[in-house]
């Protein structure tokens, strides 16, 4: 059986669920929110990495349905908590599909009417890669932040025409990519790349979002450049919504 069929048949039977790892305010330590990583477990309980499958969901059409899924399972284990606490924000990630259609913004839209959930409480985080129409992006990113969305740019540095993006795309905020992250403290205390990722946000008014943060040596050298908010195995791997509910509670 192929990835593709296999996902067609795991996309209608709706066998995904959601993890949430925790996104900490750096100068405080705070949990004001997750992002929401979505996971595959097949009937036979084997787990398909995202990596995987997201790719092939996006070249085969099977994104809109398992996007639309995606949203119904975040708002379902995180409406209590979004109600409960207003400071709290959930991030969803969009494929470039997503973004260009503008479909799942609308629809995102639709769900949210009469859930009690503010749109400035879901937060998108928009990956460069694959956008190939920059003015349809323009224009879904444009609406999505007139509907009280924050916009960040995924991936940011990884693809090829990134500074093109980040200075043609009506953004929020700027998630530093993991990989800069890892140049911290290997081989000196700095990194000068990811030192010029955050000056480059700051000068285009983005706050920052720092990924895959793991050693305290990382958290201090993020900290000192005044970066707004990290995640990364140092404070919480993703985790089941029961799980990353009990975290928020003592971290907030
Ligand atoms: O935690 P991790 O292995 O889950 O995620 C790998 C990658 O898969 C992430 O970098 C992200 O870009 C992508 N991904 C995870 N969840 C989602 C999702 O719900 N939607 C989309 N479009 N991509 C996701
Ligand atoms: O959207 P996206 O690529 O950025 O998702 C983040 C990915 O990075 C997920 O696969 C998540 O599980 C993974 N991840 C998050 N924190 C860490 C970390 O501290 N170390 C490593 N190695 N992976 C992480
Ligand atoms: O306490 P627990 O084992 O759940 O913590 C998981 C990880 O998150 C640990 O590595 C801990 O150092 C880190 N951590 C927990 N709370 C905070 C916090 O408020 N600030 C910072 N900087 N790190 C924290
Ligand atoms: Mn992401
Ligand atoms: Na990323």
């Amino acid at each position: 059986l192929s990835l593709r069929s296999e996902l067609a048949t795991a996309v209608r039977r709706r066998e995904f669920r959601m993890h949430y790892q925790p996104i900490i305010e750096l100068d405080t330590g705070i949990c004001v929110g997750a992002e929401a990583l979505v996971r595959w477990t097949r009937a036979d309980g084997t787990q398909v990495r995202p990596d995987l499958f997201i790719p092939v969901a996006e070249e085969t059409g099977l994104i809109e349905p398992l996007t639309d899924h995606v949203m119904d399972l975040v708002l379902g284990d995180m409406r209590e908590l979004l109600i409960h606490d207003r400071s709290a924000h959930i991030a969803i990630n969009l494929s470039a599909g997503d973004v260009s259609s503008g479909r799942a913004l609308k629809v995102l839209t639709g769900k949210l009417i009469g859930t009690g959930i503010h749109p400035q409480q879901i937060w998108l985080e928009a990956t460069e890669r694959g956008i190939l129409d920059i003015q349809a992006a323009r224009t879904s990113l444009a609406a999505a932040r007139r509907a009280g969305h924050c916009v960040a740019i995924d991936d940011f540095g990884v693809g090829y025409s990134s500074l093109q993006y980040l200075q043609q795309l009506p953004l929020d905020a700027l998630k530093i990519d993991k990989s800069f992250i890892d140049s911290i403290g290997t081989h000196s205390a700095t990194s000068p790349v990811t030192s010029h990722i955050i000056d480059m946000a700051r000068t285009l008014g983005l706050f920052t979002v720092a990924e895959g943060i793991e050693t305290s040596a990382q958290l201090a050298y993020l900290q000192s450049r005044q970066v707004e908010f990290g995640q990364g195995w140092l404070f919480s791997r993703p985790l089941p919504a029961a799980e990353f509910i009990a975290y928020h509670e003592h971290r907030r």
